[in-house]
């Protein structure tokens, strides 16, 4: 019998909630296209053999421009920390085109698009690995490569930037390759009795994913306009024989922003709440009545008191 606590690490928007997703075969952690998605560490438990895998999802690793940054930065390295093993995620498609770029090495990959002075090399974030831990590199997204046969060199040139134990090419989206990670992830994993029941998922409660799941549709369908700005706290949650009754706050940092995210008549609040709730219902399997407010609250992703009045937990030392 194994278990062990993995942290699965990477830059941002490389696929690393997606992967969790496909690996807990249900949509837990919320996802989008928009760099810097996740902002707290997420624990997702995999039964897989005789081995109970408890994965934690965790922000992307970026040059922080903000206190918010700066903490979830914190949250990704503070999970290796507590690992017994990590998984390395890097997307090929961003390699396939660092590899064609002249002069540029593989391990230099930033986004081709979208890229902004917030992305990190591959190997900077290699040089966080703490050495004796036992990592798996995962390269995503195969099903986005244009030239299959560059697969083999990107793969030999990733290896050869660290001891990795298993490295392991995979398509998160389409679940080609999830179930081989598993096998190689779970041979790193110490002997001893597994932590969670059967049927436990993770430890975080319902409150967390109201909150996760309203975010997740603003970034769906805002993405242009407000992503990193948005932040949601809730002002009610509570359960009774009609099902979940949810009051929630989105806030942003500017006006012009607000006036986005109501939208014309409130359509826009309403489609993301309507989203959101449906996102909600599937996970609670019970009805769900939410309201949603949007407000104004100035700097907050730089203030550490309102950092944590929204809910982003305090620096710890
Ligand atoms: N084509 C393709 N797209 C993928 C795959 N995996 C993830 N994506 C997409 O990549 C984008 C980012 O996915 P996420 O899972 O949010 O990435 P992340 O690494 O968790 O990002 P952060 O939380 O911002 O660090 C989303 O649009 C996903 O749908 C894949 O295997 N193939
Ligand atoms: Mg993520």
């Amino acid at each position: 019998m194994r278990y062990g606590t993995i942290a699965i690490v990477g830059r941002s928007n490389v696929g690393k909630s997606t992967f969790l997703n496909s690996a807990l075969g249900m949509p837990l952690a919320i996802v989008s296209r928009v760099p810097q998605t996740t902002r707290d560490a997420l624990l997702g438990v995999v039964n897989s053999g005789d081995a109970q895998l408890a994965f934690v999802d965790t922000p992307g690793l970026h040059h922080p421009k903000n206190e918010l940054g700066r903490r979830m930065n914190q949250e990704a390295t503070e999970s290796l920390r507590n690992a017994d093993a990590a998984l390395f995620m890097t997307d090929s498609h961003e390699l396939e085109g660092a590899a064609a770029a002249p002069g540029k090495d593989s391990s230099r990959a930033r986004p081709r698009s979208r890229a902004t002075s917030t992305d990190r090399s591959d190997a900077e974030l290699l040089a966080l690995l703490p050495a004796q831990l036992p990592t798996v590199l995962v390269i995503n997204k195969i099903d986005r490569m244009h030239d299959k046969t560059r697969l083999l060199p990107l793969l030999q040139g990733m290896a050869a930037l660290h001891p990795f134990a298993a490295v392991v090419p995979i398509s998160a989206r389409s679940g080609d390759g999830v179930e081989r990670v598993l096998a190689e992830v779970a041979k790193l994993l110490p002997e001893q009795e597994q932590r969670f029941g059967a049927d436990e998922v993770t430890n975080r409660p319902v409150s967390f994913f109201a909150r996760e799941y309203i975010r997740e549709q603003v970034l769906v369908m805002a993405s242009r306009e407000v992503p990193h700005a948005v932040a949601v706290t809730l002002d009610q949650i509570e359960e009774s024989a009609q099902g979940l009754h949810v009051a929630a706050t989105v806030h942003v940092e500017k006006q012009g922003q607000r006036a986005i995210l109501v939208g014309k008549g409130g359509e826009m609040i309403r489609e993301i709440g309507k989203a959101a709730r449906q996102r909600l219902m599937e996970l609670t399997e019970q009805p769900v009545h939410l309201r949603l407010f949007v407000r104004v609250t100035e700097r907050w992703r730089n203030v550490p008191r309102q950092l944590a009045e929204l809910g982003y937990a305090p620096e710890s030392s």
